[in-house]
C-alpha cells in the first residue's frame, strides 16, 4: 500500500505569500494530478499560533532570518505565516483537498518548530501519522510539497527513520534555498539516508 504525502501546499508558501517559495505553485498540477494513483493521500498543515516562537516578529532584536536558540533548538526565524485560521495557512486554491484522506497539523506549540510532519523538530511530540499509515498498512511513502529544505526534507528523513519505504518526487517540490545550495544539499542527505528519488511521471 502506498501514500502520498502533500507537504504544506498553503498560500504563505505560495509566490506573494508571506513565506513565498520560488515557484512553489508549480507544485500544485503535480500533485492533483498524483492524487487518484495512491491508496491513501494525507497533507500536512502549517499551523501556527500568532505568537509562535519561529517568528521573528516575537523578538525586538531580531529578523527572518536570523537563528537563535528556542528552548535549546537552534531555530531559523522566520516572517509571521501560516497563521492558525488565516487564508495564509489555508490550502491553495485549486488543490484537490476532497481527495484528502486526513489533515496533519504541525507547528501549534508555539515553544517548538516542526518542520516534520510526523513528530516536532525535537521528537517529543508525534502528530500521530505514523500510526496512521501504519494502521493502514502503508508500507511505501511518496513525499512532495513545500519546502525541499525544510518540511519535506525532515517529513521524508522522519518516514525513512520510521522504516517507511521512502520516495521523494522531485519535480513535486520547491524550496527556500536562504543559503544558494540548500536544496541541493537537501536532497543529498536525503537520499545518502536512504530515500529514493523520482519524478512524477515514473509514478502516473
Ligand atoms: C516551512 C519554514 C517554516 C516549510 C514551515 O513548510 O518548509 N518552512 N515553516
Ligand atoms: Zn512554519
Amino acid at each position: 500500500m502506498k501514500a502520498l504525502i502533500l507537504v504544506d501546499l498553503q498560500n504563505d508558501f505560495m509566490p506573494g505569500g508571506a513565506l513565498a517559495v520560488p515557484d512553489g505553485n508549480a507544485v500544485i498540477p503535480v500533485a492533483n494530478r498524483l492524487m487518484p494513483h495512491f491508496d491513501l493521500v494525507v497533507a500536512t498543515q502549517d499551523w501556527h499560533p500568532a505568537n509562535h516562537g519561529s517568528f521573528a516578529s516575537q523578538y525586538a532584536d531580531h529578523q527572518p532570518g536570523d537563528e537563535i536558540t528556542l528552548n535549546g533548538l537552534p531555530q531559523i526565524l522566520w516572517p509571521d505565516h501560516c497563521i492558525q485560521n488565516t487564508t495564509g495557512a489555508a490550502f491553495v486554491e485549486g488543490l484537490d483537498t476532497s481527495r484528502f484522506d486526513r489533515v496533519f497539523t504541525k507547528g501549534t506549540n508555539r515553544e517548538i518548530d516542526s518542520y516534520s510532519g510526523f513528530f516536532d523538530n525535537a521528537w517529543r511530540r508525534s502528530t500521530e501519522l505514523d500510526e496512521f499509515l501504519r494502521e493502514r498498512g502503508i508500507l511505501d511513502v511518496f513525499v512532495m510539497g513545500l519546502a525541499t529544505d525544510y518540511c519535506v526534507k525532515f517529513t521524508a528523513l522522519d518516514a525513512v527513520k520510521l522504516g517507511f519505504q521512502t520516495h521523494l518526487i522531485s519535480d513535486g517540490c520547491r524550496g527556500v534555498d536562504l543559503n544558494p545550495g540548500d536544496c541541493r544539499r537537501a536532497v543529498h542527505t536525503m537520499q545518502a539516508q536512504g530515500v529514493h528519488l523520482l519524478d512524477s511521471g515514473d509514478v502516473a
